[in-house]
C-alpha cells in the first residue's frame, strides 16, 4: 500500500513500455509493442483488428505524449513515473482497452470467458494455471466471465493501486 511500490510499478511499466532499452519512451517503442502484442496474440498483421490496434497504438502516443513535459518527443523515466495519475490511465490504458478486449473476446459476444482467455494468451507463453488465477482475479463477481468494466477495473488497480496482489499484474508478468 505505499507509494513506493506505486513507483516501483511505475518504473517496471517504463521499462517495459521501453521497448529498445534506450531509457526513454518514444513513438516507436509504442509501434513496437503494437507490433509485440499482434504476434504474440496471434492477430493477422492485414486484419481489421491490427489495422484498429495501430491506431489506438498511435492515440495511446498522442496520450503518452502529454507527458512529455519538455516536448522534446520522448519521455523520461522520471516524466513518465511522476506524472502519470488517474486521468492519465483513463486516457491511455482505459482507451486501449477497447481494441484489447475485442481482441480477446473472439465471439465478439461482449464477454471473456476463461477459455479465451486462456486461447488468447497461450502464445504469450502463460501457462494454464496462472491464466486461470488472473481470470479469478480479474472476474470480480465471480460469475465465470470477465466484462468490460471487470476488464477496465483490474487495468487501474494494476496501474494505480498499490497492492502487489492487484488482478492483471500476473497478465504482465508484473508480480
Ligand atoms: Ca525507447
Ligand atoms: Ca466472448
Ligand atoms: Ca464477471
Amino acid at each position: 500500500m505505499t507509494a513506493s511500490l506505486q513507483v516501483r510499478k511505475r518504473e517496471k511499466i517504463f521499462s517495459k513500455l521501453d521497448a529498445d532499452g534506450d531509457g526513454v519512451i518514444d513513438k516507436t517503442d509504442v509501434q513496437h509493442h503494437i507490433g509485440g502484442f499482434l504476434a504474440k496474440f496471434g492477430v493477422p498483421p492485414s486484419s481489421p483488428k491490427a489495422h484498429e490496434l495501430h491506431e489506438s497504438g498511435d492515440q495511446l502516443w498522442q496520450a503518452l505524449s502529454r507527458l512529455d513535459g519538455d516536448g522534446n518527443q520522448v519521455i523520461t523515466r522520471e516524466e513518465y513515473v511522476t506524472a502519470i495519475d488517474d486521468g492519465m490511465v483513463e486516457q491511455t490504458y482505459i482507451a486501449m482497452n477497447g481494441i484489447f478486449f475485442k481482441v480477446v473476446d473472439a465471439n465478439g459476444d461482449g464477454l471473456i470467458t476463461e477459455e479465451e482467455l486462456v486461447k488468447a494468451t497461450s502464445k504469450a507463453g502463460l501457462s494454464a494455471k496462472d491464466v486461470h488465477a488472473a481470470f479469478r482475479e480479474i472476474d470480480a463477481d465471480g460469475d465465470g466471465s470477465i466484462t468490460r468494466a471487470e476488464w477496465d477495473q483490474a487495468t487501474r488497480d494494476l496501474l494505480l493501486s498499490g497492492d502487489p496482489k492487484s488482478p492483471g499484474s500476473m497478465l504482465l508478468g508484473l508480480n
